[in-house]
């Protein structure tokens, strides 16, 4: 393991003013992004997207570092350009999905974990090889009467460490997502208290299994009320939480902490990171607070691009004005008048 590689790897993706766009929608996910703007998922169309994504002017002002689907490590620009060669020219980190996807979890109609450990290593050594620095595995929990059960918590977590043992051993920089779903009724306590028991237990593991955690980042779920509670929270109250439960529960080795957008709207993944990157500039954190957004940085991009090529440019605008608000949030400087703006 080469620990100065990959602490400096993990410091790069949360470098100052920067985060992650999440472009790893796998095959079933992006059908369904690509579903709401009436466009087939095809492999021509899904590379075209990407391409607009990754080739928008100026945008590793921004962005540090991108998450690909496997499918799109194999696949090239329109010039013949491999899309993981584009995104280093561009200084750009291409990292790549590694799980799965999900199972579910053995005696229960309920909760889910994560498949992908077979066969990983060899995996991880091809994308090592192509020209990828990091990976993302993510593990799903949902809220709900009894849920989820210490058996969910305990599965999931612990292959959350095995794949991150076994990246760090091939020099790739492990993403570790522990996503606390926000569907539901549940009340924002409820969703502190799961939040802090799942990555109570990743740290555990993490250690158990002598994951260098210097050489990690985090991609939590904010402190949210579920998107069916009755009582909507405040930004305010949302980066309390939501950093109350990071200080009891993150090691302060970790470099960063690029949060997961989860269904919120652009808007509100906006104003939440800035609300808790304000908290962070009056007390002094460990880590970087950023992003590591899907849909937060790419709803209305996808919208206003609807698979035809005559939008291209103009959704490119769209993406990097969500990316400038996004990485303007990421310092605590953002404002809703900026959504009208030219920043
Ligand atoms: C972009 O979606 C990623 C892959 O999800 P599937 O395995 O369900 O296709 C997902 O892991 C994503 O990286 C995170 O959920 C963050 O995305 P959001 O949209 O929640 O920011």
């Amino acid at each position: 393991m080469d620990k100065d590689h990959l602490n400096s790897i993990a410091k790069t993706l949360v470098s100052k003013h920067k985060g992650i766009l999440a472009a790893d929608e796998s095959t079933g996910t992006i059908e369904k992004r690509f579903d709401s703007i009436n466009l087939v998922s095809n492999l021509s169309n899904r590379r075209s997207y990407r391409e607009l994504l990754f080739t928008t002017p100026n945008i590793n002002k921004y962005i540090s570092g991108i998450i690909l689907f496997d499918e799109t490590t194999h696949q090239n620009t329109i010039e013949g350009i491999s899309f993981v060669n584009l995104l280093h020219k561009l200084k750009i980190i291409p990292g790549v999905k590694v799980d799965q996807g999900l199972q579910s979890l053995t005696g229960s109609d309920d909760e889910m974990i994560t498949s992908g450990l077979d066969g990983l290593e060899t995996r991880l050594i091809g994308y090592k090889n192509i020209g990828c620095e990091f990976v993302k595995w993510r593990a799903v929990f949902k809220i709900g009467p009894k849920l989820p059960t210490q058996n969910c918590i305990n599965t999931n977590v612990r292959l959350l460490a095995k794949y991150a043992i076994i990246s760090q051993k091939i020099n790739l920089v492990p993403i570790i997502e522990p996503e606390v779903l926000m569907d539901g009724d549940h009340s924002i306590e409820e969703c502190f208290k799961t939040t802090e028991q799942v990555l109570t237990e990743t740290y555990k593991q993490l250690n158990n299994y002598g994951v260098f955690l210097e050489g990690t980042i985090l991609k939590p779920n904010m402190i949210l009320p579920g998107n069916s509670y009755t009582k909507q929270s405040t930004p305010e109250e949302i980066a309390m939480k939501t950093i109350t439960v990071l200080k009891k529960t993150v090691p302060s080795e970790v470099p960063g902490i690029t949060f997961l957008s989860g269904g919120q709207t652009e808007e509100e993944a906006t104003n939440n990171l800035n609300a808790i990157n304000i908290q962070a500039n009056i007390t002094q954190f460990p880590w970087e607070l950023s992003f590591s957004y899907g849909r937060g940085l790419q709803s209305t991009t996808l919208k206003k691009w609807s698979g035809k090529s005559a939008n291209k440019k103009s959704a490119q605008e769209i993406f990097l004005h969500r990316s400038a608000l996004t990485s303007a949030a990421r310092q605590g400087k953002y404002s809703s008048t900026l959504e009208k703006s030219n920043i």
